[in-house]
This record gives structure tokens, sequence and C-alpha cells, in this order.
């Protein structure tokens, strides 16, 4: 199971917003996650917490690509997470070799043509609307019933846009347009949409479902999650912190 590692480069992202908010303190930490064993650093350059608005495509760039440039020669898997097209072009053409949308090809007509045509891995998420928005997204009568069903679709989108199975990955979005519950009948029924037969990746760290009253409050809880996966057959995690998430999958 790997072990995506995030770099939020934002003022304001909900966990780690501003802590890596200028290109020598982003490098610095994706350094630090390369030394803990990082599988794939996952960079982003627009928050998508609860609530947050959308920031231009040139901050989005200007945040994301030289970063990117400058770690491309460590050797390290990058993946680019961006809802644009354009982002995830500049993004690849820099080095990145993923790209993670969190609308899984909704917000950006362009996307799916252009990650078929990068021919690089790309990771469809469950996704309702914007940040903006999606709280009040959060409507089901049976979650796993209809997150699998929309992602069916995002999975069919992908294909007929020409994104082969070898280079589709799937995630349920947790906290995207879900509540607490939500999340854990999602988690309780891991099986179901690893049984869908495309790797899974599972974003929970520090979110706020996991209780606790801050993000940083949130480790022990966001590593027990990943013990909990650790046997269901997905194929990563997206955390925080590397270190204490390596080696709870070593144990
Ligand atoms: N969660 C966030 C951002 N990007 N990407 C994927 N594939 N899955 C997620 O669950 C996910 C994501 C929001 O969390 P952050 O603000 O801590 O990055």
């Amino acid at each position: 199971m790997l072990v995506m590692g995030i770099l939020n480069i934002t003022p304001d992202s909900f966990a780690d917003g501003g802590r890596y908010n200028s290109f020598e303190t982003a490098v610095q930490r994706a350094h630090e996650m390369i030394t803990e064993g990082v599988d794939i650093i996952d960079i982003g350059g627009e928050s998508t917490r609860p609530g947050a608005d959308r920031v231009s495509e040139e901050e989005e760039q200007s945040r994301v690509i030289p970063v990117i440039s400058e770690l491309a020669n460590t050797g390290v898997r990058i993946s680019i997470d961006t809802m644009r097209a354009s982002t995830a072009r500049a993004a690849v053409a820099a080095g990145a070799t993923l790209i993670n949308d969190v609308s899984g090809g909704l917000a950006d007509p362009e996307m799916l043509q252009t990650a078929a045509a990068l021919k690089v891995p790309y990771i469809a998420m469950h996704w309702r609307g914007q940040s903006k928005d999606m709280n009040s997204l959060a409507n089901y009568e049976n979650v796993v019933r209809e997150v699998i069903s929309e992602l069916q679709e995002r999975i069919s989108a992908a294909h007929d846009a020409g994104v082969t199975k070898e280079n589709l990955i799937i995630d349920p979005g947790l906290g995207f347009a879900k509540d607490a519950h939500h999340n854990w009948e999602i988690i309780d029924h891991v099986g179901d949409l690893v049984s869908l037969g495309y790797p899974l990746l599972i974003g929970g760290s520090r979110k706020r479902f996991l209780g606790g009253d801050s993000p940083d409050g949130r480790e022990a809880a966001s590593i027990e999650l990943t013990k909990r996966l650790s046997t269901s057959g997905i194929w990563g995690v997206r955390v925080h912190s590397v270190k204490p998430h390596k080696e709870a999958l070593m144990v």
C-alpha cells in the first residue's frame, strides 16, 4: 500500500494551510517526506476545504510549478492536485507523473482528454460540486451505493475520453459533500469500492470526521485509520505525515 504525502502550497488548506506556503518551505517539506520514504508527493496550489473560494489559474500555477520543477530531478513521484487541465498540463511538463483531480473530470471539460493525451495515471475522486457548495450537497439515501454509481459514471467518462484502465485510480473523496456518518459508511464498506477493480486511494488524514478539536489533534486517529485500511486491498492513503504511516504499515 502506497503512502501519498500531501504538500499543499496554499495559505488556507484546512489542515496545513500556510505551513508550506513559500517555495523554500515547500521544497524543504518535500525533501523531509523523501527522507521519510514517501511513495508519491501530492502537490496542490488550490485549497478545497469546505467553503473555500477558487484561486485563479495563474495563482495556482505560480504556487506549484516552481516546486515541481525543483523536485523533478530527485526521482520522487509527483502528483498534481488540480481540477484544471491547463495546470495538469503545465505540471506534467515540469515533472509531475500523476494527475489528482478531486472533481473526477467534472470541473474542467478538458481534463479527461488532457489526462488521456498526457498518458499519465489519473485519480478520479468522487465530487458533487465546488467547495463553496459541497456541504449542501451531502444528501444520500444510500451513500455507498450512490458514491459507487457516481464513480462508475466518472470511470466511463474517463475511458470514453481515452484514459486507459491501467492509468485510472479512483477515490471516494472523504469529506467532499459527505458528513461524518457518510465517511464512516464508506470506510465500513471500502471492500465494495475495491471490488470495482480499480486501484483505490483514500484521503482521510486529519479530516474533521475523525474527531478531535484541531487537524493536528487528529494525527493519532489518522494513523489508526491507515492501520484499519491496511488489510482492505486499497492502493494508497493520502496523508499529511509520512513517517508514522509508513511505520504503521510496516508493522
Ligand atoms: N482531499 C483533499 C484534497 N485533495 N485528493 C484526493 N484524491 N483525495 C482526497 O481525499 C483529497 C484530495 C482535502 O484535504 P487537504 O486540504 O488536507 O489536502
